[in-house]
């Protein structure tokens, strides 16, 4: 038997993603703020947020951009990324959202397999940008730059162009809005397709369950281009027209100040933030006082840490899970509940439901009706749920079963209650600071080291519990090679949070018959350690 989420269902209206959010903002919410930069405090009210929007989508229409086709978004968070991503959209277009952290050859593939026409940067992020554009043919005239660079349309230049927003007409059951990119449970990322009523309806299920109002101000330091800060923040907080504080990156000193100067009361993380905020001696420093909640997503919060945040604060704490797959929330502890435990991720959302499933025996695990289950494969099913990977039914298939669950790669039990706690991940993605790092992609980039055999990458636990990569090296015979060697090796050629962050030198892989590497043993064996 499948568990249903114990709320009820909600309406998910059939509208686009611009309809829904913006189609009802009424005279009064268009002068709210809508956007506020961090940095400077400039402010984008809700009218001129859709005005900017409207802006876009004209001037990505008056260039040729047709319903479906794909525009990458390459950006920290600043206010404009929030024009751009909706005028995409609002266009009939679909924002593939391209990690700012990438190396050109990370944004070439990206580029490449999204068939992206259009590529929107920021000056910083120019030169990677401009590397893969030039390398999978988009022009620099189709290279927008945010805040203007030689050669290139500035987010400016296609405003002032006041071409007319088009008159676009697609079905949003089934017309893509984003292409998130996601390793799933194997392999190298792939792009995530999510229609626009996939979108809408995880706004409309955790509305009821994050408490976002119009008086809030949150702080958008999450990243807009990863799914979580997509949904959460550009959609649901402007839906209930509340202001998004934005910051491009995460800085604790800045945070600090930009939390207490702008009074910001609902903060959206990842667990490594919540490590400084319950630690860090200069939070004392700071009047955090306007903060009612903090919530936690994208790896596993630790109870006592959450209860240390909270304590420390004198806020809430919550913590929600979610998958790219699913748009991506499907369990959250819910605003208004303080009974239940930190270190689970609360009950299924509306709309939604879910099985356990024994990845041994592939028996389904009962929910108890007392206590908790035993550990499952979680599987979800829902209006969120992604139509697919785009042009591989391959991995489609491997995720996505016959009767539209989800299987997430991730394992957890269930109480009596209905609360999931994730306690394992059977799949191989690591999480470094809440971002994805595929091993694949890793593994292959070891083997192309000349004095390397053979490798497999895992996440481990560091120092401060955090997972890292680590890496497990077969050297070719008579190399000579060190962990300082191997760790240079990667880390001249990936994005930060790709670095293999530890090294074992092994005789070999352990592989099954098939010759698939066998993680959990060396998963096994490191827990044994
Ligand atoms: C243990 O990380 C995300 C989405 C996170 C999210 C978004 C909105 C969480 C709460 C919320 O409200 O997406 P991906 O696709 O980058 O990574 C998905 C994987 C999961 O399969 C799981 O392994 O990230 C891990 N994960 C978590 N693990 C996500 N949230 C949690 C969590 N505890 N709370």
């Amino acid at each position: 038997m499948s568990f249903k989420s114990p709320f009820p269902d909600v309406e998910i209206p059939n509208l686009s993603v611009y309809d829904f959010l913006f189609g009802s903002v009424d005279p009064a919410e268009e002068a709210r703020p809508a956007l506020i930069d961090g940095a400077s405090g400039a402010v984008t009210t809700y009218q001129g947020l859709i005005a900017q929007i409207n802006g876009v989508a004209g001037a990505l229409a008056a260039r040729g951009l047709a319903v479906g086709e794909v525009v990458g978004l390459h950006s920290p968070n600043v206010p404009a990324f929030a024009s751009v991503f909706h005028g995409i959209l609002r266009a009939g277009g679909v924002a593939t959202t391209i990690n700012a952290l990438y190396t050109a050859e990370d944004i070439a593939k990206q580029l490449t397999d999204s068939k992206a026409k259009f590529l929107f940067t920021v000056s910083p992020l120019l030169p990677q940008a401009k590397a893969a554009a030039a390398q999978v043919g988009i022009a620099d005239a189709n290279v927008i730059v945010l805040d203007g660079a030689e050669g290139h349309p500035s987010l400016k230049d296609l405003l002032t162009e006041g071409a007319p927003a088009p008159e676009v007409s697609f079905d949003p059951a089934t017309q893509l809005a984003v292409l998130p990119y996601s390793s799933g449970t194997t392999g190298r990322p792939k792009g995530v397709m999510l229609t626009h009523r996939n979108l809408v309806a995880n706004v409309c299920q955790i509305n009821p369950r994050m408490g976002i109002s119009g008086d809030d101000k949150l702080l958008a330091v999450l990243p807009f281009f990863h799914i979580y800060g997509m949904t959460v923040l550009l959609n649901a907080a402007l839906r209930n027209r509340a202001a998004l504080v934005t910051m491009p990156k995460f800085d604790l000193v800045e945070f600090l100040k930009i939390v207490s100067e702008q009074r910001c009361t609902y903060v959206f993380i990842a667990p490594p933030v919540a490590v400084a905020l319950a630690k860090h001696p200069l939070i004392d420093q700071y009047d955090l006082s306007s903060v009612h909640s903090i919530f936690s997503g994208a790896a596993p919060l630790d109870q006592e840490l959450g209860k240390a945040v909270a304590n420390r604060l004198g806020c809430r704490v919550r913590q929600g899970y979610g998958m790219s797959e699913m748009s991506p929330v499907s369990h959250a502890i819910p605003f208004d509940r303080d009974d239940i435990a930190l270190d689970s991720v609360g009950p299924t959302i509306a709309n939604m439901e879910c099985k356990l499933v024994d990845p041994g025996t592939g028996e389904e695990i009962e929910q108890p009706t007392e206590g908790v289950s035993a550990p499952g494969e979680l599987w979800c099913k829902g209006p969120n749920i992604m139509a697919g990977y785009l042009g591989n039914d391959e991995a489609t298939a491997e995720t996505l079963d016959a009767e539209g669950y989800l299987h997430t790669g991730d394992i957890a039990t269930v109480d009596s209650e209905g609360v999931v706690t994730i306690v394992d991940r059977m799949k191989e993605l690591i999480k470094y600071k809440g971002y994805q790092v595929p091993p694949a992609e890793l593994e292959a980039l070891l083997l192309t080291h000349p004095q390397i055999a053979d490798a497999a990458v895992i996440g481990v636990l560091d120092e401060e519990g955090e997972e890292v990569p680590k890496a497990f090296v077969v050297k070719q015979q008579g190399a000579e090679l060190d962990e300082a060697a191997v760790i240079a090796f990667v880390a001249e050629r990936v994005s930060p949070h790709k670095k293999v962050r530890k090294v074992e030198f092994i005789d070999l892989v352990p592989k099954s018959a098939a010759g698939k590497i066998l993680r959990k043993d060396l998963r096994a064996a490191e827990a044994g350690k």
